[in-house]
């Protein structure tokens, strides 16, 4: 009797297997057979009745079923996954050039986007790009550009001094030197680049801020030639008319020595905390090269002369940009950041 209820189940449950279209319906045949309620627990629970001989040649019996079904079993889920695979691979595709989900393209910082756009002029007009050293020499810095240690326009810019008595430069001026010494004139050159003081830092004023220097040494160069450029630069970059003044400046390394101001942009010249309420704002220092300077750098002053400036690079970017604080500029804040 038992014996020919095993059998049947093994018969019942292959056809159900075989007929079975998902593996929804092969499972439920399978609990149906194999599951703690199913039929194979029902006809276990039967034993108990069986004689000792009976009860061991039908546990054989009733292993070989249990056995048979489970090896089919587990042959036609394999088919089923290998089935749901193929149609996967099949109607799956992937397009590789669309930009990864929740990544954010990065976008150039402002002061560099600054820095390519005036790069870009100024190559156009004959100028070289040139790069100096962050950490610089005291004689780059301070004594090729006519500022001597005992002269007091030391003390005009604050100057974090390393222990190895370089420092890090106070102005991107140096690279006026190593462009006179590299290039020889006739020559034109700007130089980017970050610079460093030990300055009290305000909403004009950074620590850590960029500037771009310029120069121009050949014959007879003359202030004209050093307004021309200024005029070009301003009006290139702001695309609109500004207002400049033009004051006379002192640096050490250039006579007669200007500072170039603008019309405070953010607030029109009205006063603010950027331009100290004075409604102008300093952009640049310039002049025309010292004779000592030239001829620091091997140039005879008697044959050549020259122009140079030295721009804030970060204070043009606000007043492009209608910052109102420079420190927004060095955050990293990402909320900043995006909007450029
Ligand atoms: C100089 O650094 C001179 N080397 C400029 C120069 C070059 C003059 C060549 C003549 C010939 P100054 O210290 O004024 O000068 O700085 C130049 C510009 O940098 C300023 O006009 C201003 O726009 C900017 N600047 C100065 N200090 C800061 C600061 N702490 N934060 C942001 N910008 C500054």
């Amino acid at each position: 009797m038992l014996e020919t209820q095993l059998e049947e189940l093994r018969r019942a449950t292959l056809a159900a297997f075989a007929s079975a279209n998902s593996l929804e319906d092969l499972e439920g045949a399978r609990v149906e057979a194999l599951g703690r309620k199913g039929s194979l627990a029902r006809i276990t629970k039967e034993f108990g009745r069986l004689a000792p001989d009976e009860r061991a040649r039908l546990g054989k019996l009733l292993n070989s079923v249990k056995q048979d079904l489970e090896t089919e079993y587990d042959a036609k889920e394999r088919r089923f996954e290998e089935t749901a695979l193929a149609e996967r691979l099949a109607n799956e595709w992937i397009d590789v050039t669309l930009p990864a989900p929740g990544v954010h393209p990065g976008s150039l910082h402002p002061v560099t986007q600054l820095q390519q756009e005036i790069e870009d002029l100024f190559t156009s007009m004959g100028f070289a790009v040139l790069e100096g050293p962050e950490v610089e020499t005291e004689e780059h810095n301070f004594d090729a550009l006519n500022i001597p240690s005992t002269h007091p326009a030391r003390d005009m810019q604050d100057t974090i001094w390393l222990t190895s008595g370089h420092l890090l430069r106070t102005h991107t001026s140096p690279v006026q030197v190593r462009g006179m010494r590299k290039l020889g004139p006739p020559f034109r050159m700007i130089a980017p680049g970050r610079v460093f003081r030990n300055e009290e830092v305000d909403a004009s004023h950074e620590h850590t801020f960029h500037q771009l220097e310029g120069m121009m040494v050949d014959r007879e160069v003359s202030v004209a030639n050093l307004i021309y450029f200024m005029k070009t630069l301003l009006s290139s970059i702001f695309k609109r008319e500004v207002t400049i003044r033009l004051r006379p400046g002192y640096f050490p390394f250039v006579e007669p020595g200007f500072e170039l101001d603008i019309h405070c942009l953010i607030c029109d010249g009205v006063g603010c905390a950027v331009c100290k309420y004075s409604g102008w704002v300093e952009q640049l220092g310039c002049g025309l090269v010292h004779p000592n300077v030239l001829r620091m750098s091997n140039i005879d002053p008697e044959e050549w002369s020259g122009f140079a400036f030295g721009l804030g690079l970060t204070r043009l970017v606000m007043m492009r940009y209608g910052i109102d604080d420079v420190r927004q500029l060095l955050s990293g804040d990402l909320r900043f950041l995006t909007q450029f």
